[in-house]
């Protein structure tokens, strides 16, 4: 085997010298023996499902050539055919990274053929590895003869210094630099089956789950610490507050070794992550909705960063607007039937794009915030970006003119009119804007200087400095001139947060149950894994927003506490599991089926890769003066031994509670403990044991249940013959020590007393007014208070047959 490298244009001489060594170091041939870990790689290698995860090589930009499934197969009913080859690469391409690994040997075949009847009576073919950029090896060569299937049957070893995260197999001819001089020779059609690449099984992805506690006990900041979130859009619907998230954890892929990942590609990112509380601290997670790529709401869209969310009635029905930057160059909306989905596309092409008016001079049109006025009017703010170079330096730096505002029209996933500039000082991006006592606010981040924008340019006196968040107030929400400027209200995170936090920032703002609060990201969950070398995977935060008398916003601190919790946490209900204040090692997956809490619509998530040692917690919770009885959880056990401790207030607090996760290995079932001791409000600790080594349940759901209340009463009943006829007597004696009222009540009558002292009795004897009745039954109903709280218990007690003479 032998490495080649090509680049742009490879030299003939190059690449000659290294067929060369590769001949001369000849190939191993005969099949290795399989072991039983062994896996073939490939997908579809015999094209039974036509070209299902092939494609043809786009490994340059000449590459290109045209694959089809045809019926001419080595075996089954179909085969691939690469016609109008460009190249001597143009051939079936599938990508194998992330399966093939270094120091591995693997064993090819595959079947190929050429009947090209002006071609020579016999032509070499190659399998190839191409590992990104110039970096090309030979793998496995087969000699053909025109119009037979030949035979590729060869081992390769891939050396143990190979990077392999870019790593796809093609089939190509020998290479020449201008083949088009003789295409008969060098780009005849060929026809491939049955390609397989068998070795080691592709190593399992590398864990994405955050093993530090992220958001610690106490704190409110990040909002979580078991996966990341940026650009966070709060949003209130029903008594929640939602929040739509940039999903910073797509492309979080750390070393398993050093426990790094590369920085940040916003490239990777496609999906929107939603969380909701009721409280601000507790938060649910609603996992990721897939926006864009091939298999996204809007497949014509690949990126979906810096959500934007609003909800509007149109023709008769609610609906929820969810906008978004489509990378730099274009932003989108899809449609919501709730704030948890189901999603749709109304549109087959961007919203805000190069043709929307107004915005021909913004570089990125993107990051689209939008904002239904009192009077039913939407609009759209978006843009960012270098600023247009027509403009003399120091206005590029001041006022660079790249944000917009729109109007919707009523369906609001289309514009009408013309975008007006937003003239708001060193602007760079994140436009958003709330209204408050008839008045408008514009809030942005900030640009961090360089090129783009002038260059070294002395800012204008009050302007922002790099990263941070300015904003405009306006009475208009199409009118925003730099005299509406008013100030910073954030300036950037890494003054708060400190190393490793900086770079840029992306707020919204929004109104719950009479407050304002103001929402920013920073790589807080990353410094805490990482330390003060981060990678730019950012975390949501919220802080209180307090306002001046004049309507001026006072500047908002970042800190780790964030803001008070709004309410107790209600425990006496069904709730997801993945519901969080706090978390240690634990992650969460969408699964099948819909929510048990928020309703069909809505995805359920369960929590996943729970350890021995990991644990969920939940901040105050009211179990109220009476208590809780007890806890039961929906679980899906993978190992045997599994336990999970019900503490409270720290997570080596009192165990309250033991529910045993004996249930059968992969079943989802309930489980259920007993409750000790557990009333008023505290945190709630659900701490997890079992085998070590071992992921030991999935959970779906909690519930409490709240202890039952009985007034403690003794009751008993007897039948007697008082002048001929039968009586039954029903007597409840209080044994509370406060007076309670009782309602005795038989088939012959019913009586009720009020007020009935600590010890003493409601006595009532019914007369039947027959000689004999059969035995039965009577009811006494209790009416009292406990701990201040109205409880009713009921009792039946039976009483005997009763005859008069006989
Ligand atoms: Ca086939
Ligand atoms: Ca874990
Ligand atoms: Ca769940």
């Amino acid at each position: 085997m032998a490495q080649r490298m090509r680049r742009a244009t490879r030299g003939r001489v190059a690449a000659l010298a290294t067929v060369g060594l590769m001949l001369a170091a000849g190939f191993v041939t005969g099949a290795a023996p399989v072991q039983a870990a062994d896996a073939d790689l490939i997908v579809n290698g015999g094209f039974e499902d036509g070209l299902a995860s092939w494609f043809v090589n786009n490994g340059n930009a000449a590459d290109g050539a045209q694959l089809s499934a045809t019926s001419d197969a080595f075996s089954g009913a179909t085969a691939a055919l690469v016609t109008s080859r460009t190249t001597t690469g143009s051939g079936p391409m599938q990508d194998l990274s992330g399966k093939v690994q270094a120091g591995q040997a693997y064993t090819l075949t595959a079947r190929i053929k050429y009947e090209n009847p002006n071609g020579p009576a016999t032509k070499q073919f190659f399998a190839t590895m191409h590992y990104g950029g110039g970096t090309y090896t030979n793998l496995v060569s087969v000699t053909a003869t025109k119009g037979q299937w030949a035979q590729f049957n060869g081992t390769f070893t891939i050396p143990s210094g190979q990077v392999v995260s870019t790593a796809r197999l093609f089939f190509e001819t020998p290479w020449t630099a201008t083949p088009a001089t003789d295409p008969d020779l060098h780009l005849m059609d060929f026809t491939l089956d049955d390609v397989s690449v068998v070795g080691a099984a592709p190593p399992a992805p590398a864990s994405k789950t955050i093993e530090v506690v992220g958001k610690l006990p106490g704190e409110h900041n990040p909002l979580i610490g078991h996966k990341f979130g940026a650009d966070g859009f709060g949003f209130v619907h029903d008594g929640r507050v939602y929040m739509y998230l940039t999903n910073d954890t797509q492309g979080y892929a750390p070393n398993p070794a050093t426990g790094v990942s590369p920085g940040i590609n916003y490239g990777d990112i496609n999906q929107i992550t939603v969380i909701s509380s009721q409280d601000l601290v507790n938060w649910t997670d609603h996992g990721e909705i897939q926006v864009a790529g091939p298999n996204g709401v809007a497949p014509f869209t690949t990126n979906s960063w810096a959500p934007g969310i609003t909800k509007k009635v149109v023709n008769g029905q609610e609906k929820f607007f969810l906008y978004y930057a489509n990378g730099g160059g274009s932003s989108n909306v899809i449609t919501g039937a709730s704030p948890l989905g189901p999603w749709t596309s109304e549109r087959t092409s961007t919203l805000i794009n190069g043709s929307t008016p107004g915005a021909e001079d913004v570089a990125w049109k993107f990051d689209p915030a939008p904002f239904v006025d009192d009077d039913g009017q939407p609009y759209l703010y978006f843009g960012g970006g270098p600023a247009s170079t027509s403009m003399p330096p120091a206005e590029r730096f001041n006022n660079p003119k790249n944000i917009r505002a729109i109007e919707l029209d009523d369906s609001m996933v289309a514009t009408q009119g013309t975008a007006a500039v937003v003239d708001a000082p060193v602007a760079f991006e994140a436009g958003h804007v709330f209204k408050r006592e008839g008045r408008y606010y514009f809030s942005y981040s900030s640009h961090f200087g360089g090129n783009d924008f002038g260059g070294s340019q002395q800012p204008l006196p009050g302007y922002p400095g790099g990263g941070q968040i300015g904003y405009l107030i306006s009475d208009n929400p199409m009118s925003w001139p730099k005299e509406t400027y008013a100030g910073v209200l954030f300036p950037n995170q890494s003054q708060f947060f400190g190393a490793g936090t900086g770079g840029n920032n992306h707020q919204s703002v929004f109104e719950f149950e009479g407050k304002y609060y103001f929402t920013y990201h920073a790589p807080t969950l990353n410094k805490r894994i990482n330390g003060n070398t981060t990678q730019g995977y950012r975390s949501p935060h919220i802080q209180e927003l307090a306002f001046n008398p004049d309507g001026t916003i006072q500047q908002v601190v970042g800190t780790y506490a964030g803001v008070n919790q709004v309410r107790d946490f209600d425990p006496y209900r069904v709730f997801e599991a993945e519901t969080f204040g706090w978390s240690k090692g634990v992650a969460t997956t969408k699964v099948d089926g819909s929510s048990a809490q928020f309703g069909g619509a809505a995805p359920n998530l369960v929590v996943r890769d729970i350890d021995n040692g990991d644990w969920t917690a939940l901040s105050s919770v009211n179990f109220g003066a009476n208590g809780a009885q007890r806890v039961t959880a929906k679980v899906r056990a993978l190992a045997a031994g599994g336990q999970i401790q019900v503490r409270l207030d720290t997570a080596t607090g009192p165990v309250v509670g033991t529910v045993p996760v004996d249930t059968p290995v992969g079943q989802w079932a309930e489980v259920t403990a007993e409750l000790e001791g557990v009333s008023g409000v505290h945190d709630v600790y659900f701490t997890y044991t079992g085998p070590a080594g071992v992921d030991l349940f999935e959970l779906d759901t909690w519930s409490f249940r709240a202890a039952t209340l009985e007034l403690p009463v003794t009751v008993t009943a007897s039948a007697r013959c008082v002048g001929g006829k039968v009586y039954v007597a029903v007597q409840a004696r209080n044994d509370s020590d406060a007076p309670v009222g009782i309602t005795v009540q038989s088939p012959y009558g019913e009586r009720s007393f009020a007020a009935v002292a600590p010890g003493a009795n409601a006595y009532q004897s019914f007369n039947t007014r027959a000689v004999s009745v059969p035995a039965g039954s009577a009811t006494v109903r209790v009416t009292g208070a406990i701990g201040g709280q109205d409880v009713t218990t009921v009792r039946t007690v039976q009483h005997p047959a009763g005859t008069c003479g006989g």
